[in-house]
């Protein structure tokens, strides 16, 4: 079965993300050899049914800890995911060092760019559009909590594909030439 991992930072809101997607079969286990646990679920994902994985939280791919390094070796452990970086929207740059970093690994990447409420209410203005075609990946806003903008990022799971990190360089190269001859 295909899977789907829920990655990003601690307190992002990862966890009510996959408590909304995931259905009721919901199960917790301890990583094998390790007492760092995770929870598995699944999503319906138009016709097909994927595993969806709350991955502990971690800051980068360069562990600190053991709950980071067992966030690591899940992605390690499946070639084949998909991976959904949830990104606080009101700290984006440290959520984007994962994300670039996943992406580095060749993994197909979906940002939910959660906590939209906290930034707008902090005046945070991010223009998610462009962050999207900077970095070539689907990215949907979201509010977990208020469950705004999850069944957008559900839908749009099937857009997202390996990207090239150096395409995203010569993205934002290639914006300041467009802007630079206007
Ligand atoms: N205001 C707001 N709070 C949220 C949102 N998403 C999650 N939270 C809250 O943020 C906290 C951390 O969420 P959680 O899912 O446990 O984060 P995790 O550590 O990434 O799994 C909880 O208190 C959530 O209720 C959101 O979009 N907006
Ligand atoms: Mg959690």
């Amino acid at each position: 079965m295909k899977k789907v991992l829920l990655m990003g930072q601690s307190n992002v809101g990862k966890s009510v993300i996959f408590n909304r997607l995931s259905g009721s079969s919901v199960m917790e286990s301890n990583y094998p050899g390790t007492t760092v646990d995770f929870t598995e679920g699944r999503m319906r994902l138009g016709d097909e049914w994927v595993e969806i994985v709350d991955v502990p939280g971690t800051f980068s791919l360069e562990p600190k800890d053991k709950a980071e390094e067992v966030a690591v070796r899940m992605l390690e452990d499946e070639k084949d995911a998909t991976v959904i970086c949830v990104i606080d929207s009101s700290k984006v740059e440290r959520g984007l060092y994962l994300t670039l970093e996943v992406m580095e690994r060749g993994y197909p990447v979906i940002i939910a760019l959660n906590m939209w409420d906290v930034a707008n209410n902090a005046n945070i203005k991010i223009n998610a559009a462009k962050l999207e075609q900077i970095l070539g990946a689907p990215v949907v806003s979201t509010v977990a909590t208020r469950d705004e903008g999850l069944k957008e990022l559900v839908s749009r799971i099937k857009e997202a594909a390996p990207v090239e990190v150096g395409s995203i360089i010569e993205n934002v190269g290639g914006e300041s030439e467009a802007s630079a001859h206007d």
